[in-house]
């Protein structure tokens, strides 16, 4: 039968991956054709990702992409959420690319506050105040670096710089965006009142518009069948674009990678002021539509203790760790990953072992008791999310639908049924690469979005949890 290939794009804050998507008879079979590492690392004071290694490894990706599959007709770049990138007149990246958790944001923090109070930034933007968001970013960016940013012509999100290098055209997409602490609740706009509070030039930015579309050829060498399409910008955006969705019912959702972002997918966002003090955000989908959610820390707090044990020599395969914490006995004790520390880059293991000690357990707990304590810890902290949720839209979760690579981990998938008192569904693991390919089919004509449901039901591999 007839059949059509896309190339997306996936990349996240410890991986990326370039995975070509095939439909045919309403089915989508993927092949992961490249994958790589890389994470932010301290260059010249300040915490910095190595954008030319991840183009280089995009570029390489796509390549063997098509070299595989000669028929590859579009492609999609989609990234983690909050970051961008200056540009100067002739739209070359100035600088190093900052990453989010750079200390910055925290030197600036009082100053950007006395400008726009957490108050007003909610009030304007729909957007949980967060030292990460591109706003306190550019704010730090001002005030800290002000000859770059005097050199500053415009910014591009990073989905979008990479459309840019791929496609020569300029984009300002809203999923991305709408992360950035810079639009109106619901993204239908910049916020331009955000813009004037921090003295952001208008010019950075272009106008906001919608994605599912297409930008235009690629201008790559080697590159040129490919159309580049924008289906869906903010990888979180992709991955609920996965979901099988029921019109009646409110969908949720757990995103569960370095971030565990837990939400439901709506067309209005929730803005009311106990929205606002639970921490919620509305984020903007592919698709028009918005996904109110909070934005927990999630594996990131195990994965810096697996960075350390391994820097250590000691165990830190993610497989046999969860092993361990299966076996291990519980301490039944929690710590709570909404705290600042968590989030912070170091010495992690001190810093969970210290929370569980102060609340009475030994200090010299096993490997197998800290991991199961942050499973546990998260488990809980998904449980009283989905309570809040439930409490801000009126409507109860049947079933939550975890997705990325904690969906591949049996222990928080039955931990977390088991605290929610609903199945999970776990699965597809890379569920924003197939949000991605289904927007692309969808972009390209050859996917009709009615048939969503069906094709993600024939394509992604789901397991059930029951509690
Ligand atoms: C996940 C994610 C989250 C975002 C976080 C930081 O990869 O995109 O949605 O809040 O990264 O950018």
């Amino acid at each position: 039968g007839s059949h059509v290939t896309a190339l997306a794009v996936d990349l996240g804050s410890s991986s990326g991956r370039i995975t070509a998507g095939t439909l045919q008879g309403g089915k989508v079979s993927q092949v992961e054709v490249h994958r790589f590492t890389h994470g932010a690392a301290m260059a010249d004071g300040h915490l910095a990702w190595d954008l030319d290694l991840i183009w280089r490894e995009v570029v390489a990706g796509l390549t063997e992409a098509v070299a595989q599959f000669p028929h590859a007709s579009s492609v999609s770049v989609d990234t983690w959420g909050v970051d961008w990138v200056p540009l100067d007149a002739e739209g070359q990246r100035l600088g190093a690319g900052r990453a989010y958790r750079d200390e910055r944001t925290e030197r600036t923090l009082a100053a950007f506050r006395r400008r726009l109070p957490d108050e007003r930034a909610w009030e304007l933007t729909g957007i949980a105040p967060a030292t990460i968001n591109s706003a306190n970013q550019m704010f730090a960016f001002l005030t800290e670096e002000p000859g770059l940013a005097e050199r500053t012509d415009q910014i591009l999100f990073l989905p979008d710089h990479f459309t840019h290098l791929l496609s020569g055209e300029r984009r300002w997409s809203r999923s991305i965006a709408s992360t950035a602490g810079l639009c109106n609740p619901g993204a239908t706009d910049w916020a331009e009142d955000v813009f004037d509070a921090l003295e952001v030039p208008r010019r950075w930015v272009g106008e906001l518009t919608h994605e599912h579309d297409e930008v235009g050829p690629c201008i790559v060498a080697g590159l040129e069948q490919l159309r580049v399409v924008r289906a869906g910008a903010h990888d979180t955006a992709c991955a609920v674009h996965a979901l099988p969705r029921d019109e009646a019912t409110d969908s949720y959702f757990l995103s569960c990678g370095s971030w565990s972002v837990l939400g439901v997918a709506r067309d209005e966002p929730l803005l009311t002021p106990q929205a606002h003090a639970l921490g919620l955000t509305n984020e903007a989908r592919g698709d028009r539509g918005v996904r109110p959610l909070f934005n927990i820390t999630g594996l990131w707090i195990l994965q810096e203790c697996q960075r350390q044990w391994g820097a250590e020599g000691r165990d830190a395969d993610i497989v046999s760790l969860v092993k361990a914490a299966t076996r291990a006995e519980s301490l039944g004790l929690l710590i709570d990953p909404d705290e600042p520390q968590f989030a912070a880059p170091g010495d992690m293991v001190a810093r969970v072992t210290v929370a569980l000690s102060q609340q009475g357990a030994p200090f010299d707990v096993s490997q197998g008791q800290v991991v199961r304590a942050i499973l546990e810890s998260l488990a809980h902290r998904y449980a009283r999310g989905v309570a809040d949720l439930a409490d801000l839209t009126g409507t109860r979760a049947t079933q939550l639908n975890m997705t990325a690579g904690g969906s591949r981990n049996p222990l928080l998938c039955q931990l977390t049924a088991d605290a929610l008192q609903v199945p999970v569904i776990a699965g597809p693991a890379e569920a924003s690469t197939l949000g991605s390919l289904l927007a692309q089919f969808e972009i390209t004509g050859h996917l009709d979005p009615q048939d969503r449901n069906h094709v993600i039901a024939r394509s992604a591999q789901t397991i059930r949890y029951a509690p």
